[in-house]
Formats: structure tokens, C-alpha cells, sequence
């Protein structure tokens, strides 16, 4: 009988730590899960997988951590999605922003190659990177401009990973993705924050939302559509990066419309408020990608549109709550 593969991913509790996971059992692989010990445990996106996956304790900002990660997981495949992910709390941190999701990814190679065997590694880029967008939409020769110390370090993150790709000829790729969401979406994304803010007022719990900035743009696509891509990228004959897109882009205010509209309220502009403390100091305004390479070259396409999306996450909120 043929091993199973084994895979290490990195950012286990987070959104797509979870769905990869998820997807990586189906397809027969043994997961390891890493995760940084917390005060008082954070599995909500992965209570479902304790006795499925092993999980192991590290840190993206403790070297000897990673060595010690791949020992106990002897891996195949590592996936690279730890990070910290909020772009608004990147100005806040900037440092700790760029030791974990700059430096972090140097430190994974770099424990990849003291281990010695053959890892293929996947790098979780960002169309962050892509910020103010020099050309719309961006594809994967579009030159960089990122607009936050989390796009900054993301850019690093990607370049070394490239680097030591071309250096040590090693199989790393970086998935570029564009923003993706879920019902496991962290609680301050603006999308889980809408969808949760609807449930709570057509609950009777809360009378309106405040947001930030209603006019930016984004291409929202739906996490377990997207982690298939990854996996894709790591079966392919060699390591090269790929943008993961669905190539429209929607505003906070077309998103805010059809969320309220599952919950049968048209008028949702009473609901929300916007304070200047959700603003960011340098905006994004509009992200859209061009996917084109990955469609032709790993047969990849999102498959949830939009609106099914923004409809999954408002009921699953309205289950929770009520
Ligand atoms: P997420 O839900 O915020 O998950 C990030 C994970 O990283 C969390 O589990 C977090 O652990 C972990 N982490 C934070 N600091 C760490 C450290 N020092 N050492 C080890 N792990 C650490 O993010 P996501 O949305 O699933 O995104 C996954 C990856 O894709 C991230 O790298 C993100 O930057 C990137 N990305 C996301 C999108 C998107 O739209 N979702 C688009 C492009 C790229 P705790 O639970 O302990 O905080
Ligand atoms: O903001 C605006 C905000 O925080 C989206 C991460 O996964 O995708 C994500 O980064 C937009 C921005 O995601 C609020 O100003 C308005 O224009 O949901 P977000 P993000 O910054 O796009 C990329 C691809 C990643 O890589 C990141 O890891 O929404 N906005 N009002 C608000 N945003 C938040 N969070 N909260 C508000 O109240």
C-alpha cells in the first residue's frame, strides 16, 4: 500500500488553515496542524478536526520552533498560512507584522533546508501586494505597490520565497489570492462583520454597524474554492506562482445591500454608521485579478459566485446567534 502524504500547514485555526485541512483529509493526506500557544485555547474553526489532524506547537517568530515542527510532522508539503492577517492592525504593529508574515516565511525555508529533505513549500501571498494597482486587473507580471506595512511584508515573504526557489532549487510557489471569505472568516474582516452585525440587528441584539470606508472595491471569492488552488499549485510539474481570482470586483456598499437583503431588509442605510476610527491611514481602493494563467495551466475556477457567498455567511450567522 502506497504511504500517505503528509502535510504541515501553518495558521491551522485560521480561516483556510481550517479548509485546507478539511480538504487535505479528504484527499487522504495526514495533517499536521501548527498552532502558537494561546492563554485560553482558539479552535473555533477546528474544534471538528481534534483526533483527525496532529497539532504541534510553533511560532513563526521562533526558529528552532519551525526545525523542531518539521521533525514531528516529516512532511511532503508545507503550507505556509500563518500570518498576521489584518491589514488595519498592520499600522498598529508594524513590527510584529513583518516578523510574522515577512520574516516568518524566511525562517520556514530556512528550517526547510536545515532539515534537509525534499519539502515542497507553499507561500501564502496577497493581492495586498498589488495595492494601489498599477494595472487593472493585475495578473502575475503586474508590478507591486503595496499600500501597508502587512502588503509590505507580504511582498518580502514573496520574493524570498522566489529567491530561494531560484538559489536552491527548491519547489516553493506563492499563490497570489485575492481576498477570500467564509462562514470561519475572523470577526473583524468587514464581510464576517457585516454578515454578523445583520443576524444581531434582524435578532433584535444590536441597532446598527459601523464601518469605515463604504467605497472600496474588492474581488471576493469563497475560501474552500480557493484553498483547492493552492493544492493545485503543489501537484503541478514545477513551482511557479499563480494569481487566484474571480476577476470582479464589488463594493462594501453591493456587499452591504445583498447581506441585508437575505434578512428581508431593504433600507439597510439607517443600519449603518461610519466612524473615521476604521478608516486606514493609506486605502486600497479597488483589487481585481486576472486569473487567466491559472484557468489555463491547473484548470482552476471559482465556483461559489458572490451572491451565494454573502448568502452562506449571513444564514450560518443567523444559526449562531439564534
Ligand atoms: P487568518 O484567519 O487570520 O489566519 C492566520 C493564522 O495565522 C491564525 O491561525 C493565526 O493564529 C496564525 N498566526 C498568527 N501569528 C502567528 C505566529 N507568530 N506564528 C504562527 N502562526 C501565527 O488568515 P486567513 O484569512 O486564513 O489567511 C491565511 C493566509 O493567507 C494568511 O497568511 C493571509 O495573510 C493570507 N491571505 C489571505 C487572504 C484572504 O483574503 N483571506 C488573501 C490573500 C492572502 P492565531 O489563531 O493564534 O492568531
Ligand atoms: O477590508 C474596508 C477596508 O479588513 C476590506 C485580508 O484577508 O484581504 C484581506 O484584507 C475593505 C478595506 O480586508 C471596514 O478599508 C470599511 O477597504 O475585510 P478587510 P482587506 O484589508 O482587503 C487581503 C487580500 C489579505 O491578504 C488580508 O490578509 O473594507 N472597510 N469598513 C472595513 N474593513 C474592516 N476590516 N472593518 C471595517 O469596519
Amino acid at each position: 500500500m502506497e504511504d500517505k502524504k503528509r502535510a504541515l500547514i501553518t495558521g491551522i485555526n485560521g480561516m483556510d488553515g481550517s479548509h485546507l485541512a478539511d480538504f487535505l483529509l479528504v484527499m487522504g493526506y495526514e495533517v499536521y496542524g501548527m498552532e502558537r500557544r494561546t492563554s485560553s485555547p482558539n479552535r473555533t474553526n477546528t474544534k471538528h478536526l481534534e483526533g483527525k489532524i496532529t497539532f504541534v506547537n510553533g511560532d513563526l517568530t521562533d526558529q528552532n520552533s519551525l526545525v523542531r515542527c518539521l521533525k514531528e510532522s516529516n512532511p511532503d508539503e508545507v503550507y505556509n498560512l500563518g500570518a498576521q492577517s489584518f491589514v488595519g492592525e498592520s499600522w498598529n504593529t508594524p513590527e510584529q507584522t513583518s516578523d510574522v508574515s515577512g520574516l516568518g516565511c524566511l525562517r520556514m525555508l530556512e528550517a526547510i533546508r536545515e532539515y534537509g529533505k525534499n519539502v515542497k513549500y507553499y507561500q501564502a501571498s496577497t493581492s495586498e501586494m498589488f495595492g494601489r494597482m498599477v494595472e487593472n486587473p493585475a495578473n502575475e507580471n503586474t508590478p507591486f505597490y503595496p499600500r501597508s506595512p502587512y502588503g509590505v511584508a507580504k511582498l518580502y515573504g514573496h520574493w524570498i520565497t522566489k529567491n530561494y526557489r531560484e538559489s536552491y532549487d527548491m519547489f516553493n510557489v506563492s499563490g497570489i489570492l485575492f481576498n477570500h471569505e467564509s462562514e470561519r472568516r475572523g470577526i473583524e474582516f468587514v464581510t464576517r462583520k457585516i454578515t454578523d452585525g445583520v443576524a444581531r440587528i434582524k435578532l433584535g441584539m444590536r441597532d446598527d454597524i459601523t464601518l469605515g470606508n463604504l467605497d472600496s472595491r474588492r474581488d471576493w471569492g469563497y475560501s474552500p474554492d480557493y484553498i483547492y488552488s493552492m493544492w493545485l499549485m503543489m501537484q503541478h510539474d514545477k513551482p511557479e506562482d499563480f494569481v487566484i481570482a474571480t476577476g470582479k470586483a464589488h463594493s462594501i456598499r453591493e456587499f452591504l445591500d445583498i447581506a441585508f437583503n437575505v434578512v428581508g431588509i431593504s433600507d439597510w442605510e439607517k443600519y449603518v454608521k461610519q466612524d473615521p476610527r476604521f478608516m486606514r491611514p493609506a486605502e486600497v481602493d479597488v483589487l481585481r485579478g486576472d486569473s487567466t494563467k491559472a484557468r489555463e495551466v491547473l484548470g482552476w475556477e471559482p465556483e461559489t459566485s458572490f451572491e451565494d457567498m454573502v448568502t452562506n455567511m449571513v444564514q450560518n450567522d443567523m444559526e449562531l446567534l439564534g
